[in-house]
């Protein structure tokens, strides 16, 4: 893949060179996918994700792994998925999402925890005190159940809470417990995960009108109260018949200055069937908009389309005679919205060239046999600084998107000298900050014990099941063995291995670096309980 498109940005490059009065320059990569284009722009692009295609449709998967860094269960994470019945979990159709999103190193956007809809009679019948002690168990236990997984970043907390005409939506939520139920549901939230972003969310809001100010309302009174709210949510559900909402940018703005980040989370843009050119061109014209409005405010973070293909949305269901609301058709070709999309992600600020200012010194503290926090003074930028990279020597030992982070995977009783480098959307950098040295501690003894099971054999083959425990908090494990005889693992899960010959080495996965943790395996050969299986703390 890489060294093609390298070719092709030089024969680009070559070609622009030769008719540099007629063209302008073709950005770097212009046929990449929509994630890498907008990763380079410090923003996600996400796709909410339907469980029934992903198990089903190779197509739907591919397209999804590929083109987006975000995932959101269109319906998966919503209540009556996740608790059916009173205090019956189910996590089957969240946990697909969930480890689609981890083999594809996305980010999955939690959808949704206190809705009108989608919410099962019993909960909807429950007296005020059981529904608050409901809401807080269904909140603490879904978001609790992926709060040590990497993958989980945000939430939405709380969904559709306004009327159009600004006034709080008559929900069962708001007749039982008053306002006040917005404000709990975010402290449970924040007690649940204290790392995961936590969302409002609604439609009608990408303009600046009644329901959209009393939201603004809302989010600014929750912030001077301390409640923990971080982001806002416009779910951007347009129709080309209604005509653009054409304050987006401002509106979004306006909540960003209120400390809150701000995200497009479930883009769509309907039109009357049947398609046609000129339909396509304005639908087209619509995402461009939305896209370009997201890139113009820092803090608006990234942006969801809702689904991707026109075979798989629920327009068609919900508004009859409507339909053709996404990027690909019904056979998976891109439509101009695709375009329209990639072309507003791969453009809009070449003109930058001016660098963030140089980072502060970073300050190192915490440091262990494999970590160390790093801080450092935030740099400016004329147009909006979208992240920083920690270098040790040419080294990168991680990229952030604040002026602070943990750097893992150290070697222990080494020392490092680190410095700081920020960039912009346009993929300018600063000059280097000034150097920082640490050195890490020793390796402590006894940190992690692997226990070595063989679950089932079958002739010419066998499954075993490797735990690992450890005696305190470690952040990676690597677990050894040597087979005693041809034994060749074919099929691997929960961790990364690498077998040559009879010796076998499984690092943990993303998830799964704490233990508890439990890998597996399927291999050939004669079923075996090595001796002497070792583990490494990292
Ligand atoms: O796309 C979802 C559809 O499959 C469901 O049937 C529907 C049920 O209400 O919810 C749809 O998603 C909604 C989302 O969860 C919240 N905002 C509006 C979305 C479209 O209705």
């Amino acid at each position: 893949m890489k060294p093609a498109r390298v070719a092709i940005a030089t024969a680009i490059g070559l070609l622009s060179v030769a008719l540099s009065t007629a063209l302008p320059a073709a950005p770097a990569g212009a046929s990449a996918p929509l994630r890498e284009h907008a990763a380079a722009k410090g923003k996600f692009i996400g796709t909410a994700l339907a469980t029934g295609p992903l198990a089903s449709e190779s197509a739907y998967r591919t397209i999804a792994a590929t083109e987006f860094d975000q995932v959101t269960a269109e319906n998966a994470m919503k209540w009556d998925a996740t608790q059916p019945s009173q205090g019956q979990f189910t996590f089957s159709g969240a946990d697909q999402i969930v480890a689609f999103a981890a083999q594809n190193n996305q980010q999955v956007h939690g959808h949704t925890l206190v809705w009108h809809s989608q919410t099962p009679g019993w909960v909807q019948n429950l007296s005020a005190a059981q529904l608050r002690t409901a809401m807080q168990n269904h909140i603490s236990t879904v978001v609790g159940r992926y709060a040590d997984n990497p993958v989980v970043r945000s939430w939405d907390v709380v969904n559709e809470a306004f009327e159009e005409n600004g006034s709080y939506r008559n929900s069962f939520w708001y007749q039982k417990l008053g306002e006040g139920y917005i404000a709990d549901a975010f402290r449970f939230a924040r007690a649940a995960d204290p790392d995961a972003k936590l969302c409002i969310n609604d439609y009608n809001v990408e303009g600046i009108n009644a329901k959209s100010t009393a939201m603004y309302n809302l989010v600014r009174t929750l912030r001077q109260q301390g409640v923990p709210i971080d982001c806002v949510g416009f779910q951007a559900h347009l129709a080309i018949q209604y005509g653009f909402p054409g304050d987006v940018q401002q509106n979004m703005q306006r909540f960003a200055d209120l400390g809150v980040d701000v995200r497009l989370t479930e883009i769509d843009v309907r039109m009357q069937m049947p398609r046609d050119a000129t339909k396509d061109a304005t639908q087209a014209t619509y995402y461009r908009n939305l896209v370009n409005a997201c890139l113009a405010v820092t803090r608006c973070v990234g942006m969801t389309i809702w689904g991707f293909t026109d075979k798989h949305s629920w327009v068609p269901d919900t508004f009859q005679g409507q339909g053709a609301a996404l990027i690909y058709d019904e056979n998976y070709g891109k439509k101009p919205s695709y375009n329209a999309v990639h072309d507003a992600l791969a453009g809009g600020t070449s003109n930058d060239t001016q660098k963030p200012t140089r980072p502060g010194k970073p300050a190192v503290s915490d440091v262990t046999g494999s970590s160390a926090r790093v801080t450092w003074t935030a740099s400016t930028d004329n147009v909006g600084v979208t992240g920083y990279d920690v270098y040790s020597g040419t080294t990168k030992l991680a990229g952030a998107t604040t002026n602070a982070v943990t750097l893992t995977g150290l070697s222990p009783n080494t020392s490092y000298t680190v410095h700081v480098v920020a960039r912009d959307a346009a993929g300018n950098t600063s000059d280097p900050s000034d150097t920082t040295s640490f050195t890490t501690t020793g390796t402590p003894a006894g940190d992690c014990t692997a226990t070595y099971r063989l679950v089932n054999s079958w002739p010419g083959g066998f499954q075993a099941e490797v735990s690992v425990t450890s005696t305190r908090a470690i952040t990676g494990w690597t677990v050894g063995w040597t087979f005693p005889g041809d034994q060749k693992i074919t099929q691997l899960w929960n961790g990364t291995h690498t077998q040559t010959g009879a010796t076998v080495s499984v690092k943990n996965a993303s998830w799964n670096g704490r233990p508890p943790a439990t890998f597996g395996f399927t291999a050939s050969g004669a079923g075996a309980t090595p001796s002497g299986v070792t583990c490494t703390a990292q």
